[in-house]
């Protein structure tokens, strides 16, 4: 393979494998007890398009409680007698909505508070009547699209009518949908109909899960929310003017303990890797496994006001916003894997500067399943309050159990992964731990890494040199992992006293005729 020319052993990116070039046989769709499919296989597999699969409905706490359920009734008045099923008060509320020639930003608030009146005066709408006021026909928001969106709402008793499974703690499970049963369940989350999903603290019965209905981001106008809100907008303009064509799957992945790498005892040597300081993982990471910079309540801040990397991705690629509805809190041997969401919209700028800029134009290939040629690995790297914190093994044997559990493949063709700066911008990592402990899990699992550094130019430079040196001597993960161990035994590891550990690596890594130049 050919490699960059000048000191450093790294690849270029076009010698980063990518899912077209793997060549992945995936056979006829099928479900299992634990693949979930929502349409049905065989006239999927007889060529004959996305039809819903058959089911019942089922209020049980092992799957979503869905807002048209018989058995989710709300009180209309003083006595058990006077309870009504609640898809009846949405259902009239919605047609009736969907009917108006206009619909004003305070007609979908009436509608929602309807049958979410506890939440009367407390919710607010602020952010979209911003939008709506300063883009009344633009790019974002159509005179119809409420209208349209609540159409889409109603049509979910049509459209999912196999009960959808949580993808619970400890159990690895997949559950495959159509973009247009995506599509009517977050247009169900636009109009907050879910049920029990919107008290949270620790009594709460989805008390560790994300939150899905729509309510936070249509409150506490802010920048932010508008080019979040102009990214959704455009979401549902696009999916409510042109139905989509493919299948989209989400796989909890839980490691067991026998399933985690003995750290001190792998003897892999160093993977492909590629380091960039221009560039993003979604861009020219595009055909690798994207890897998502995630919270363990998955899409994190994205229907608040959190903007960073996975707030970002979710905001851009919305189908991934669904994962919410069923992925329980990630323990520390999971994560999530999501395989052929669709990318809408393109953005310029982080946080504060973020703005939704134009439509993406999709240009990728299906898979045999339909999905697009997209996969995005969700980690939750740990929140350290203070930059000291981090160095200690029980953090680092974590942190590499779980980039392993997101980087491990399951067949001999994988692409390799697009990564960066995980656990370093709000989770406040080091750099460079959190780079050597990436290249470990990626050794370990035989795959390489495209690194984006996100313009850190020194980081780039350092990366490039310590795999260099890791390459040409043929350093191995076990030795690596007792040089952590070493490094974070070293009081200097802590505090303003901080070590290198790039320099570290150099000092104990390089033949000794080097070391004095
Ligand atoms: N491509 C490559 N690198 C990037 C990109 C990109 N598109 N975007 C950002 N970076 P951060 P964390 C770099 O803070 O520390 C969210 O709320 C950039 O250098 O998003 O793991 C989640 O929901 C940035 O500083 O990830 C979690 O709650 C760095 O990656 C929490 O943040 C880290 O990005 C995760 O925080």
């Amino acid at each position: 393979k050919k490699r960059e020319d000048g000191p450093s052993s790294c690849y270029l990116l076009k010698d980063m494998k990518i899912i077209p070039q793997c060549d992945i046989k995936l056979g006829h769709l099928h479900f299992s007890k634990t693949h979930t499919v929502l349409v049905d296989v065989d006239i999927f597999n007889g060529g004959a398009g996305l039809i819903p699969q058959d089911g019942r409905d089922v209020w049980h706490n092992d799957f979503v409680k869905m807002p048209y359920s018989q058995s989710s009734h709300m009180k209309t008045g003083y006595t058990k007698q006077n309870n009504t099923v609640r898809w009846e008060v949405i259902y009239k509320q919605l047609r009736s909505l969907s009917k108006k020639t206009t619909a004003s930003v305070k007609d979908l608030e009436d509608a929602i508070i309807k049958y979410n009146p506890k939440y009367k005066g407390q919710w607010s709408f602020d952010a979209l009547s911003s939008l709506v006021k300063a883009n009344p026909n633009g790019d974002n928001y159509s005179p119809k699209l409420f209208q349209k969106i609540a159409e889409l709402a109603l049509r979910l008793p049509e459209l999912v009518k196999k009960a959808i499974p949580l993808l619970k703690r400890g159990h690895t499970a997949a559950i495959t949908l159509s973009q247009t049963q995506i599509a009517c369940l977050l247009a169900n989350a636009f109009f907050c109909t879910y049920p029990h999903r919107n008290f949270s603290g620790p009594k709460a019965e989805y008390h560790n899960y994300p939150s899905i209905n729509f309510t936070r981001l249509f409150g506490n106008s802010s920048f932010r929310k508008k080019q979040k809100l102009r990214a959704i907008m455009h979401y549902f303009q696009q999916v409510t003017a042109k139905e989509q064509t493919g299948l989209v799957t989400f796989e909890r992945r839980c490691l067991r303990d026998t399933e985690l790498p003995n750290w001190k005892n792998c003897n892999k040597k160093m993977h492909k890797l590629h380091v960039a300081s221009h560039g993003t993982i979604e861009n020219e990471g595009k055909g690798m496994l994207q890897v998502d910079f995630a919270s363990s309540w998955i899409g994190g801040g994205v229907l608040g006001s959190g903007l960073v990397q996975e707030e970002i991705l979710f905001i851009i690629n919305p189908e991934l916003i669904v994962s919410r509805l069923f992925t329980e809190k990630l323990g520390d041997k999971e994560c999530l894997i999501v395989t052929g969401s669709q990318q809408f919209s393109n953005y310029s700028g982080f946080g504060d500067t973020f703005q939704w800029k134009d439509p993406h134009e999709e240009r990728l290939n299906r898979d045999q399943w339909a999905r697009l040629q997209r996969q995005i690995v969700a980690i939750d790297a740990l929140h350290f309050k203070h930059r000291s914190e981090q160095y200690n093994m029980i953090d680092v044997t974590r942190e590499l159990n779980k980039a392993y559990c997101g980087f491990m493949g399951h067949r001999t063709h994988e692409p390799d992964i697009a990564t960066g700066n995980w656990g370093c911008g709000a989770f406040n990592g080091d750099k460079q731990l959190k780079a050597v402990i990436q290249l470990m899990a990626a050794a370990q699992a035989k795959r390489g890494l495209a690194f984006f550094t996100f313009e850190d130019e020194s980081l780039k430079q350092g990366l490039q040199q310590t795999y260099h040196l890791l390459v040409t001597e043929r350093i191995t993960v076990d030795k690596l992992y007792i040089l952590l161990e070493d490094y974070c035994a070293t009081p200097q590891a802590y505090g303003s006293e901080h070590v290198d550990l790039f320099e570290l690596i150099r000092i104990n890594f390089s033949p000794r005729s080097l070391l004095w130049d």
